[in-house]
């Protein structure tokens, strides 16, 4: 298996494993082979595992250059695929609702709809074309199969598991040699191609993950560190049973849009070259303050009332069409207003948070009191996001309110406006915790009808990050 290459070691990050799955993955393998091979009538060479994620601290701060702190999770996306010297890509789906694709290698179109959730198949053509950029030789065609069971569009990154597995397929298929860290960033880049401008964490522990720990991610240069979770700490995973597709709409450019402009606002008050400050981090170096001064730096510079596009144009002195082009992207010009100190001010306090997170695991060695202490620090991130950040969402809000008492902590987890919380609990609490949203949450709740309420919420533990197998 690949070493992580934090260490300065620089391994390859595909080694071809022996199949050796639990029995219910063993299921799903010979469902997606026997689809493969009823499609193609061919035998694949190969299979691609990426697991989604779950985001324990650190909500909307990697794209403005802070660190995260995730852990994979026991759900993925898994490809069975044959290489092929004709240059054309095909896909099919085990699940039916999502339509069979192809196309030339050569000439992929990613299709951006405004309002519209992309086809399935373009975020398979975002890991794909990130690839083919950096393919010294003409790429070779693919044969492949899909199947997952990562919830949809549930913050719990379906998309980078998809996007990631395509890199990795893409990449093994051409005989491409890159580290993890290498791929990683290239998945991170690539999945840009679908319009949303995320930074990088989903894609970093869909490759970094490591069975039983949590990681603390670093970008610019991206870095991973293991974090051991405090002994008995139980995470919990629930659906809201609302979501949201994050390429469909401006929701989550727009956040990306506000710490920037609010970064450049606060640069230019400072008399710093403000069109060289691009993230939140860019502009903490530049003024060489702690987090908690960036926080007071927000309250002096930046006034609560949201900014007018007209306004922000005023104190950057530029017109809109240099903001546009300097500052927002094609589905965030239109937007009339943005509240900068509201979101500034949830990126300085979570980064603070994550920092603080990572401390407790480190060196809190009472674990009774490092699981108070996280919990607490999971909440304070839930009020934030909720209040500061505007991205949370009236179920997201019950599940957390419901876990209160039961659970150490619980928050919203991913990009949000839909989508899964993830609660602390205990060894002792988390069968109380899971069977109380069960009776207050789901049953009877109309859009649990039919469902089987085990995959809605459910307890889960740090997992292994992508890999590659080879039927024997
Ligand atoms: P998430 O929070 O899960 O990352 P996104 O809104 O970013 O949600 O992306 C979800 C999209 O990813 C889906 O609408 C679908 O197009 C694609 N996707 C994820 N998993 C699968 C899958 N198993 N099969 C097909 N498409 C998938
Ligand atoms: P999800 O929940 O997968 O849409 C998104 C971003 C992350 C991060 C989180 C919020 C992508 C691919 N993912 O995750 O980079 O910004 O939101 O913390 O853009
Ligand atoms: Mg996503």
């Amino acid at each position: 298996m690949a070493e992580e290459t934090n260490n300065g070691m620089k391994n390859n990050y595909t080694p071809v494993l022996q199949l050796q799955g639990s029995k219910l993955r063993g299921a799903r393998v010979t469902q997606l082979k026997n689809h493969f091979v009823i499609k193609y009538k061919e035998e694949p060479e190969f299979f691609v595992r990426v697991p989604g994620r779950v985001n324990l601290i650190g909500e909307h701060v990697d794209y403005c250059g802070y660190s995260v702190l995730p852990m994979a999770i026991q759900y993925d996306i898994m490809l069975a695929v044959k290489p092929v010297s004709v240059p054309k890509l095909q896909l099919t789906n085990t699940d039916s609702s999502h339509s069979d694709f192809q196309c030339d290698v050569n000439s992929l179109s990613i299709e951006v709809k405004k309002g519209v959730s992309p086809p399935w198949h373009s975020y398979f053509l975002c890991g794909l074309k990130g690839v083919l950029e950096v393919l010294p030789q003409d790429s070779v065609g693919m044969l492949v199969a899909v199947t997952g069971n990562v919830p949809l569009s549930a913050g719990l990154s379906s998309s980078s598991a998809l996007v990631s597995a395509a890199a990795l397929a893409a990449a093994h298929a051409n005989m491409l040699k890159m580290t993890k860290l290498e791929i990683a960033s290239l998945s991170a880049s690539s999945e840009r191609y679908i319009g949303t401008q995320g930074g990088g964490m989903d894609q970093a522990i869909a490759f970094l993950g490591t069975k039983g720990c949590a990681k603390h991610i670093q970008f610019n240069p991206l870095l991973s560190e293991d974090v051991k979770l405090p002994d008995g700490a139980v995470f919990v995973i629930a659906h809201s049973l609302a979501v949201l597709n994050k390429a469909k709409t401006s929701d989550f450019n727009c956040r990306v849009a506000e710490c920037h402009l609010a970064a450049q606002i606060m640069a230019k008050k400072r008399g710093l070259s403000w069109e060289k400050v691009s993230s939140l981090a860019d502009l903490q170096s530049a003024v060489s303050a702690s987090l908690v001064e960036m926080v007071d730096l927000v309250k002096e510079l930046l006034h609560e009332e949201p900014y007018s596009k007209e306004e922000i144009c005023g104190e950057l002195e530029v017109s809109e069409g240099f903001l546009d082009q300097l500052s927002l992207s094609s589905n965030t010009t239109h937007i009339s207003h943005f509240k900068l100190h509201q979101r500034a001010l949830h990126v300085y306090q979570e980064a603070n948070r994550v920092r603080a997170f990572q401390e407790v695991c480190q060196n809190e060695t009472v674990s009774s009191l490092a699981l108070m202490k996280l919990g607490e620090l999971m909440r304070e991130s839930h009020e934030s996001l909720k209040n500061l950040y505007e991205c949370s969402h009236p179920n997201l809000d019950k599940l957390v309110y419901l876990g209160e008492g039961r659970a150490l902590g619980s928050r919203l987890t991913g990009a949000g406006w839909g989508g899964c919380i993830v609660a602390l609990t205990t060894k002792d609490t988390v069968s109380d915790y899971i069977n109380t949203l069960k009776e207050k949450f789901y049953k009877g709740n109309p859009a649990a009808v039919g469902k089987d309420l085990d995959s809605l919420v459910f307890a889960t533990e740090p997992n292994t990050g992508a890999e590659i197998y080879k039927l024997e």
